[in-house]
Formats: structure tokens, sequence, C-alpha cells
């Protein structure tokens, strides 16, 4: 096996970075890694043949959906079952043998020279699969264009991030011909491991670019399914009563299992990137939605294990539910798999509805403690002429944007340290499941504009994206302008794809860690800080005052 992926990746400076041995840090085999690197090669297959079927005037939208929700099945912390992994590659196979059919159709003597182009697998079974997923390895075996390969694991890493949330923006009725178009280029592209080192640079901001369409989209999907999120109290702590956790991205899911429990005596609660739920108004007219539980996904293990009901995780973050010996009592959505955990292709909740039903759930109710969430795009455009008279008011100096992932090393205690020391006359946007390390913490307010503005999920970074470009518009400067700085905490390819966009939409001076990407070589870390002047984090204090004096 070969990943780098993430932020947890082993690092070794004599044997190089990346889980290489057995098992990753976050519990994959080498089994289903090899797996999922074969995987994106058929995916890149298909994408191949999906752009010169486009061409004849031939387009598929389940083909289009398809893939982005198989690549999703690869990203941190998603998939760990070898034979899901092993579904979608003939499933792309599949889908790719009837786009050459189609495309045959139409032109008999289509042939084309892309290296991945009539890639067979060998077999179904796991052993033989395996064996050729070697030839696909992500391991680097160039050693004299070290920056290139680290720049096509930027793309591809960033390309996974993209397609998650082309497969969150689907499941709310949004997609894009033009964007399935990019994103089939760009997947193509990197299957002939291209080495040009500023066509890689390139591409890796049109990565960027594409992922802030499918941002937008998503946020459409978002608010036209359920509305637009408002200042929304918590309560975050359980209530006597059985129950059930919803996990992930997935506010679809959420809301179909709430409409399942409607009369059922059962209270829902929201874990980790789940918690915006609550602000909008869809969501608000189920009163068993009764609040959010525990923390960031890290600590799911003695969190679920707690739990006294049934859990559903609709997305990443997943782990080894087998440690906490919860696993009878968690259940798996969409592209999310963990081996022998029941798994829920459909969005009929009755088997998980009767579990819950089974179990204890809580016996007490914990004295309310409530966290105000809510602050997405629409609330931050109106409050923006609030924000910019604070400024000129002398009252508001700087506007700091914390937030990204959770991850459980010890450094990440940087995120807490220096949300808790930013100055009381400033603002502190946060999103994604970062937030946890200091959401439950008072910061006051100025003025009565809470000083913690609780944006959403991790991409909901779109919102931020806007009150920015608002606020520039509004103060007739550049983003760069702005007293405001973005403070990013990367654990997962999302986070790699949200740096990409920030950095294609020219926004400079990002503090980001808790370490830098493993798969950068020091030479395209140099790149990053000076093209982009991107700062590692370092001692939260020092750069804290850094900020403050620029
Ligand atoms: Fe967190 Fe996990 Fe949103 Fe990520 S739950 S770490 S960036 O998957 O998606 O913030
Ligand atoms: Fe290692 Fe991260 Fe890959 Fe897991 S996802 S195998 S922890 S690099």
């Amino acid at each position: 096996m070969y990943c780098v992926q993430c932020e947890q990746t082993m690092r070794n400076a004599q044997k190089g970075n990346g889980c290489a041995y057995t098992k990753g840090m976050c519990g994959k085999t080498a089994e289903t890694s090899d797996l999922q690197d074969l995987l994106i090669a058929t995916l890149q297959s298909l994408s191949t043949w999906a752009i010169e079927a486009n061409t004849l005037g031939i387009t598929d939208h389940h083909t289009n959906s398809f893939s982005p929700k198989a690549f999703f099945s690869t990203l941190t912390n998603v998939n760990f079952d070898s034979t899901r992994i092993i579904e979608y590659a003939l499933e792309a196979i599949t889908l790719r043998d009837s786009l050459i059919k189609q495309c045959k159709e139409r032109n008999t003597s289509i042939q084309l020279t892309h290296p991945l182009a009539y890639l067979q697998l060998n077999g179904s079974d796991i052993d033989t699969l395996q064996e050729q997923a070697k030839h696909f390895s992500l391991k680097k075996t160039d050693d004299t264009n070290q920056d290139a390969y680290g720049l096509r694991l930027l793309c591809l890493y960033g390309l996974k991030g993209a397609a998650a949330y082309m497969e969150h923006a689907h499941v709310l009725g949004q997609s894009d011909e033009k964007v399935y178009q990019q994103y089939h280029q760009l997947m193509s592209w990197l299957g002939t491991n291209p080495v040009d080192i500023e066509e890689l640079l390139n591409n890796s901001m049109l990565i960027g670019q594409m992922n802030f369409n499918i941002m937008a989209l998503l946020d459409k999907g978002e608010t036209e399914n359920f509305g637009n999120p408002s200042p929304t109290t918590v309560n975050v702590k359980p209530i006597a009563g059985k129950c059930i956790l919803v996990s992930g991205h997935d506010l679809k899911d959420l809301y179909a299992l709430l409409e399942q429990t409607q009369d059922k005596g059962i209270n829902v609660y929201t874990h980790g990137e789940m918690l915006p739920a609550h602000a909008y108004p869809a969501f608000q007219k189920f009163s068993h939605l009764v609040g959010n539980y525990g923390g960031a996904w890290q600590k799911q293990q003695t969190e679920f294990a707690n739990f006294p009901g049934a859990i559903i995780m609709t997305s990443n973050c997943i782990i080894d539910p087998s440690v906490g010996n919860y696993q009878d009592r968690i259940w798996t959505r969409s592209m999310v798999g963990w081996p022998n955990v029941k798994h829920l292709e459909e969005r009929d909740f009755t088997a998980v509805i009767n579990q819950a039903l089974s179990l204890p759930g809580f016996q007490h109710t914990e004295i309310e403690q409530l966290i105000t969430i809510g602050f997405a795009k629409n609330t931050l455009l109106n409050a923006a002429d609030g924000i910019i008279d604070l400024v000129s008011q002398k009252k508001l100096r700087h506007v700091f944007l914390v937030g990204g992932c959770d991850g459980s090393h010890e450094e990440r205690n940087y995120y807490h340290d220096f949300a808790m020391s930013t100055p009381q006359d400033s603002l502190l946007l946060t999103l994604g499941c970062g937030k946890y390390r200091f959401n439950k913490e008072s910061f006051g307010d100025i003025e009565g504009i809470p000083r913690l503005l609780d944006v959403g999920q991790c991409n909901d970074a779109y919102s931020a994206v806007m009150l920015a470009v608002h606020l520039s518009e509004k103060l007739g400067c550049e983003v760069n302008d702005l007293p405001l700085t973005i403070v990013l905490s990367w654990f997962e390819q999302k986070a790699i794809v949200i740096l990409l966009t920030l950095l294609s939409l020219g926004i400079k001076n990002i503090y980001t860690g808790p370490t830098l990407p493993a798969f950068l070589t020091p030479n395209l870390i140099n790149i990053m800080v000076e093209k982009f002047k991107l700062h590692p984090t370092g001692d939260a204090e020092s750069d804290l005052k850094q900020i403050l004096a620029a």
C-alpha cells in the first residue's frame, strides 16, 4: 500500500512519508488501499470515454454522477470495505464499456490512445484485483521528478475533495454538465501521469476554481431544499429518552430520518458536521431534533461507545467501531463503509429506528448547555453593513476565519489557543469540524454581534468567501486588503480542495497547519509560500501578533 493523502499520514525522514506497510494510521488496510488505487484508474478510464462520448453528443447523467460518488469512497475515513470498493470498480468498467459501445455506434473507427482507455479488470476476487492494483500504486517510482509527483498528488487529492462536494450537491438535486465535463477532463489528464510543472500548477488552480462552482451548487441545493440558516441556539447536553445520532454531511439523510421518526418517541441528535442542520428552517419544525452530541470525529470511539442508541454515518469521518465495541449499533450510508457494519443503500431507516427502540436511550436529562450557530451566507451578508460600521467606529479591528478539520494530534490545540487569544475587538468566523476545539467557549459580543460566528460545515467556506467578496465590493478594495485572515486546519482531501479554491480566488496570507501536506516537496512548499504567501502555522501567540501587526 501507499497512501499519503491526509494530515495524519506516517512521516519518516529516512524512509519517506506515507502509510506504506500493512495498515494506514486511519486503520485502512493495505488491501483496501491498493483496491482504491485500482478504482481510481477505472474512474480515469471512465472519464476518458465520458469526454469522448460528450464530443459525440452522448451524455449519461448516471455515469456522470456515479464517478464522483465512487471517487468519494477513497477519501480518508470514508470506506474501509474492500468488497464495496471492488463493486465500484466493476461498475466503473461496466459504465465505461457502455460508453465505448455507444461511441462506436456513432464512430466505428474510434480508437483512443490514453494509457487507461481500455483498462480491464483481471477478475472480480479480492486477491486477483489486489495483485493487479500494484500496477496502479501511487508510490513514487520516478525520483528524478519529485515536484511533478507531488503536484500530481495535490491535483489528485484536490479532485477527490471536489468529487465529494459534487456528490453532496448531487444528493441535493444540483449538478452541472459543464462541471462534469471539466471533472472528466481533469481526471483523464491526471491518468496520463503529467510531468509539466506549470501545467500541473495551472490545473491545480483549475480544480480550485471548479470547486468554487461546486460549492455554489451545494449552497444552492442546501438553501433550496431547507431554507436559509439563521442564528439558532442548540443544546449540547443529552435529554432522557430513546435516541439516534446522525453524523456526516448529508442533510437529506437527516431530514428523511426525522420524517420517519416523527411520533416514534425517539430523540434525534446531530454529531460533528451535521450540527448546522439545526439552523435551517426545514429542520426546525422537528421538535424531536433535540440537540448536538459529542465533539469532532476523532473522539467517536469513546463518545459513540457511550451513546445509548443507534448511530448513522452519512459520510466522513468513520473510524474503527470495534475499538468502542459499538459496531452493531452503527450504520453506514451511501459511499461510507466498514467491513461487517450494516449498510443502508436507500433512505429507509426502519431497521435503525427499531434498533434505537430496543436500546436503553439516555436515562437522565443533563442541565442544558446552549451554543449558537447559523451564521451562513444570508445572515453574514445581511450583517455586512453592521460589520463595516463597527470597523469605521474602530470597535472592530480584525475578522478571523478559524476553521477546517479537526484531528487527534495534540498540535491541533493551536486552533483552540489561537481562537481564545483573539482580541475582544475581533470577530471569529468558524466552520468545519475544527470548531469543536472551541465552540463551547464564551467569546462575548461586539455591540450585540456574537464574536464567535459558526458559518456551518466545511463546504460552507463558500458563505465566508461570499462575505469577504461582498465586504471588499462595499469597501471598494481587494479581498486581500480586508482586515481578514484565514487560519485553516486541514486533515483530509475536502480541506485540500478548499485551500485550492481559496488560492485560485487569489486569497493570500492564509495560515495553514498543523503540519503541511507530506506529499509536497520542500521546493513545492517554497513555491506555495512565495506565490501565495502561505504561512505554515507556528505558535498561536506569535502568529496572532504577526497578523495583527500586519
Ligand atoms: Fe471534518 Fe471529517 Fe468537514 Fe472533513 S468530519 S474532517 S474536511 O471529513 O469534512 O470537517
Ligand atoms: Fe494513511 Fe491518511 Fe491514507 Fe489513512 S488516509 S492510509 S492515515 S495517509
